[in-house]
Formats: structure tokens, sequence, C-alpha cells
């Protein structure tokens, strides 16, 4: 399997997070890229490449132009506004407030496109964006091209961004642009399989209402886990994407045997679809002691989890999302890769 990896992925360097009424060093740090990468290349999993350069219209193909254009500018304008330290949200359109309307000044514009305030803007957001929706881009089009598995060493994540809105510590949805992309390039089916911890709310978000992608996601109950306002069992799509959108929320404290019963569930659904491509969003904050969730997978269980994947027996892309045990983020991720690739 084909690692593709960025040095660029880590100009994101934000300072801050709100974390429970403090400010904190981010849970996504640019280390994450690093333990991984050291351990892909112990693994022998296979090659690791450097990503092309897509430009931004893959990204306008899933996201809203005036949202991509605010990503592009909100750091400059919030030091230009005078405003000190990283930009968060401290107003949204709640409920009865105007929510058609987008605010001239940058305190108004990030209310507006932020979904949650945990996530700081910084310098080198926009640029890591970038690299990461190459990096996704690369892996598909190395399945397309010849058919073997990719894994895109994505970062940011990104299955929290929505067509025009950041949060969760994501801004392109990686796993969106790629799942286009494919299309594109001729499938005609194409499932998105979501394991990480939380909602990929932007990804369901932005194929609610289509039956070209099936998004089907095990997460942490929204009663009890971020992001609360999405991901729930009854959110199943609208119109002609009715039916094609499954969620499978599991409370806290969910151990191995249960998730991986519902895995096979969520395998059962792609297979009656008919997929003719599987993205898998992998995050790895389902693990024990992943710091901000409360899943309890075990090293071992990601082999297995990856040996499961590989019997849906699709073409298959990883795209990274989330994991915050930065320690054992390397072995987790290249667990389920390894798990996959192994006869
Ligand atoms: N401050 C991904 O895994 N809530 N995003 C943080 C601790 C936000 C997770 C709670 C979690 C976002 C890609
Ligand atoms: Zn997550």
């Amino acid at each position: 399997m084909q690692t593709f990896h960025s040095e660029h992925t880590k100009q994101r360097r934000a300072l801050t997070e709100l974390d429970g009424g403090r400010l904190v060093t981010p849970y996504e740090c640019p280390e994450r890229v690093d333990m991984i990468i050291e351990c892909v290349r112990e693994s022998g999993l296979g090659a690791v490449s450097t990503p092309a350069a897509y430009g931004l219209d893959p990204v306008l193909a899933v996201h809203d132009a005036a949202y991509v254009r605010f990503l592009e500018r909100a750091w400059d304008d919030w030091v230009a506004a005078g405003l000190a330290g990283e930009p968060i949200p401290s107003i949204w359109p709640a409920r009865r407030m105007r929510g058609d309307r987008v605010p001239d000044h940058i305190g108004g514009e990030v209310g507006y496109y932020a979904l949650a305030a945990e996530t700081s803007l910084c310098a080198g957001t926009f640029a890591a964006a970038q690299a990461s929706k190459d990096i996704a881009l690369s892996a598909l089009d190395h399945l397309v091209d010849t058919g073997e598995p990719a894994f895109g060493l994505c970062r940011p994540p990104g299955h929290h961004a929505a067509v025009d809105q950041y949060g969760g510590y994501c801004f392109f949805n990686n796993a969106a642009i790629a799942a286009q992309r494919a299309l594109d390039r001729g499938a005609s089916r194409v499932a998105i399989l979501d394991i990480d911890f939380h909602h990929g709310n932007g990804t369901q978000d932005i194929f609610y209402a289509r039956d070209d992608v099936l998004f089907v996601s095990i997460h942490g109950d929204p009663r009890q886990e971020f992001p609360y306002f999405l991901g729930y069992a009854d959110e199943t799509g609208q119109g002609a994407g009715d039916g094609f959108n499954v969620n499978y929320p599991l409370p806290s404290g969910t151990g191995y045997p249960k998730w991986a019963a519902t895995l096979d569930h969520a395998l059962e659904r792609i297979a009656r679809y008919r997929a003719d491509m599987l993205i898998v969003s992998l995050g790895v904050d389902t693990f024990e002691h992943d710091p901000i969730s409360s899943f309890l997978l075990k090293r071992d269980d990601f082999t297995d989890c990856g040996q499961r994947l590989r019997q849906a027996d699709l073409p298959t892309v990883f795209l990274m999302e989330g994991g915050y045990a930065v320690a054992d983020i390397g072995t987790n991720t290249v667990n389920v890769l390894r798990g996959f690739s192994r006869d």
C-alpha cells in the first residue's frame, strides 16, 4: 500500500484550542504526522510519496466559494483588525438570528463560518488544508490509476468540515473531495465509511441529498459527544439521498466486541449498495487511551479492524482523520493498514 505524505501539513501549528473553558495547546498537533510517518516507514507497508498539486477546483466542487475565500484571508483579516490571539468565534447566527447575512467584520465572519469554537485559525492553516486535500486526491488517483489501495496521511483532518463551515479541527473535507473526484473519474457509487470516534457531520452534510455517495458512520452518541447536534440514527438522508446516510451512534465505554459487530453491519450495508469504491475516514481516536474520546479499542483491535475492512473486497483509500493519543497514533494507524494488507 502506497502512502501519501507532505511536510506542508505541518504549516498549521495553532497555539490555542478552547478546551473546557481554558486555552490549551491543540490536541490536533503537527507531531501526529511525524509519529504516523515514522511507523509507516518502519512497517514496510510500502512506498511513501509526495502529493501532486491540484489547486482549488476540486475543493470548490464540494465547498462554498465564499467559504474557501474566507479561509484564505481570515488570518490576515484578523491581524489587520488589530485583534490579538488566534481567531475564535464568540457569537453565531443562533436560533431566530439572521443566518442569511454574512457580516463584513472578521469577528462576525468567524461566527458565520465556524461550527464550533475549539478550532483556532492560524497563519499556516490554509496552506496545510491545501496540502491535506492534495494528499487525499493523490491517494484517490493512485487507486484509480493502479487499482492498488492507498493511504493519505491527511492533516488537518476533514470530516467535520461542511459545505460552508469549519470546526472540529477540520477545514476542507478531504474524504468528500476525494469521493467527488472518484465520481468525476468514472465511479458511479462511492461509499464513505467513517470510523473516527466522532460523527462525520461535514461529510453527511455534503452528501445528504445524494444517492451517488453512501455515507456510513460509527461514532460516539451525539447525546454525549461532539458534535452533539448531528449523528443520530434517524438521519437517513433526504430527497434522492433518502436511505443513503447511515449513522451508528454507540454509547461511551463501547469496547471492541460491540464496535466490531457494528462495523460488520456497516460493511453489509455497503455491500448491499454495490459500491464500486470505498473511502475510509480513518480516525484512531476510538483508542482506549485517547485523551478526548470514550471508546475502548486496544492496539490489536485496530489490526482486526483492518482485516475486516479487507473482507469488503473493494478498491479502498484510507484518509487520516482524528486520533490524539500521540504516542500510540502511529502504531494504531499502521495496525489498521497492515491488517488490511495482510493476506
Ligand atoms: N477539547 C476529529 O477527531 N472537541 N475532531 C474537543 C476537547 C472537538 C475532533 C473536546 C473534537 C473534534 C477530526
Ligand atoms: Zn474524531
